[in-house]
């Protein structure tokens, strides 16, 4: 059996069931579980995958039951329901669907992309009253920021979160801002820049793209971020980068910033870890946060699959540590690596440093390459695993009777700066 051709939640269960034939292992058994057991749990938690150990704010939003129907259909009847109501919605809703996202999920998307791609994509259906977003809370906020008013933006698993968001908390980068602020005033140097420029990644809360947007600040993507920290340095003496500190590190490196002025900021250490030196000779602060998924890729997987593949191209994404992207022949966003394999002649070999689902699907799409993830132990986003067909049918049936459920909705005192910080990306040019 080709493990390579089926899909994430495929061979997990066939790993975890102990399928004859079957090699390859998981980081838990228990995802072969359905999400709907983990929402039930008194204490909340990321659910089973690569974020699974990370600690949970206390307010992550719960996703309350799901309705027994939903949980015991088989996946053909999920497949009818889901179909029939799309098709009884027609263009009023529009589905969205996260690279990252499991296969059995994409196959309903409209759109398939990373975060930002799908935000806008929802813009070109201007009918659609509803946008289910089959991705993680902080991309269903940015939809929502970017949406029109009149349309709704659902998120079918309330418990999908992104844990790596979920570091970088408004009330410790409003007390960590005060604390910059003491180290180094308010007013701009002979240059005109201001001491701090805040720098937001895509991934993060609305609420920490409005405390950009309020304060002079700005979003990035992984595939603008060097652009966006060209702009921030025209404005500003210094960075404040978050929450992912990899992103930060890889991008400014990349741009020559020695390491010894990318101190970092640890939200839950006096001066975040970091001494006044250190802080005053700062060129990038690196707030303490990383993704649990790219964690994960190390060098010795990059060594290993280059003796087993000889001529293999290693591509990892930013998020990766710094090390891992060191080792590697290229590092870039989803799209850069989605981009790459489609330009590549047939025959290629790529070990790829990025989420599972993505990798497999590639596979899958480029049969003429060899497309294998750097991490041989299957382990998903746990927080994108959350999203299970069965969710999908049960937002889907909940609009063709006329409800809306689990919707995200930013509040205009946060949506509005932080589409200011949005369009400042936008307007920032190499
Ligand atoms: O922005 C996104 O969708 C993510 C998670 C990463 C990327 O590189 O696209």
């Amino acid at each position: 059996m080709n493990n390579a051709t089926l899909s994430v939640d495929t061979e997990i269960q066939l790993i975890t069931s102990g399928a004859p034939g079957v090699s390859g292992s998981t980081c838990t058994p228990e995802l072969a579980d359905g999400p709907w057991v983990f929402d039930l749990q008194p204490a909340p938690s990321y659910g089973p995958g690569a974020s699974m150990a990370d600690p949970i704010p206390a307010d992550t939003p719960r996703q309350g039951q799901l309705p027994d129907a939903y949980k015991t259909a088989s996946k053909d009847e999920l497949d009818a329901r889901i179909r029939a109501a799309k098709a009884t919605l027609g263009d009023r809703v529009v589905i969205l669907g996260h690279f990252y996202q499991r296969d059995e999920v994409v196959q309903y998307a409209d759109f398939v992309g990373d975060s930002f791609q799908l935000a806008n994509a929802a813009l070109t259906v201007p009918e659609a009253g509803a946008i289910v977003f089959c991705g993680v809370h902080f991309m269903a906020e940015t939809a929502d920021i970017l949406a029109r008013p009149e349309q709704s933006v659902i998120l079918p698993n309330l418990a999908a979160g992104c844990s790596m968001a979920d570091m970088a908390d408004i009330d410790s980068v409003e007390a960590a801002w005060a604390e910059l602020a003491e180290i180094y005033g308010t007013e701009p140097d002979a240059d005109g820049r201001v001491p701090v420029i805040p720098v937001t990644y895509m991934n993060s809360s609305a609420a920490l793209k409005g405390f950009c947007g309020r304060n002079g600040g700005i979003v990035c993507t992984s595939s603008n971020a060097a652009t966006v920290l060209e702009w921030a340095f025209e404005r500003g003496q210094r960075v404040l980068f978050f929450p992912d500190q990899h992103l930060g590190r890889n991008t400014a490196k990349a741009m020559g910033v020695p390491l010894e002025r990318m101190p970092m900021w640890n939200p839950r250490k006096a001066l975040g870890g970091s001494t006044i030196e250190e802080l005053e000779d700062a060129q990038v602060i690196l707030w303490h946060g990383f993704c649990s998924v790219h964690k994960r890729f190390s060098v010795a997987q990059i060594d290993r699959a280059r003796e087993t593949h000889p001529g293999v191209q290693v591509i990892v994404h930013p998020e990766c540590p710094m090390p891992v992207v060191d080792a590697a022949d290229a590092a870039g966003s989803t799209d850069f690596i989605v981009k790459a394999i489609a330009a590549a002649p047939a025959g290629s070999t790529f070990a790829i440093g990025t989420e599972i689902n993505l990798v497999n699907r590639l596979a899958n799409e480029y049969p003429q390459h060899t497309i294998f993830c750097l991490d041989d132990v299957i382990c998903p986003c746990s927080t994108m695993y959350r999203i299970h067909p069965g969710y999908l049918a049960w937002v889907l049936e909940e609009l063709v009777a006329g409800r809306v459920v689990n919707q995200i909705s930013v509040a205009d005192d946060v949506a509005v700066p932080a589409r200011v910080a949005l369009e400042r990306m936008l307007a920032a040019r190499p």
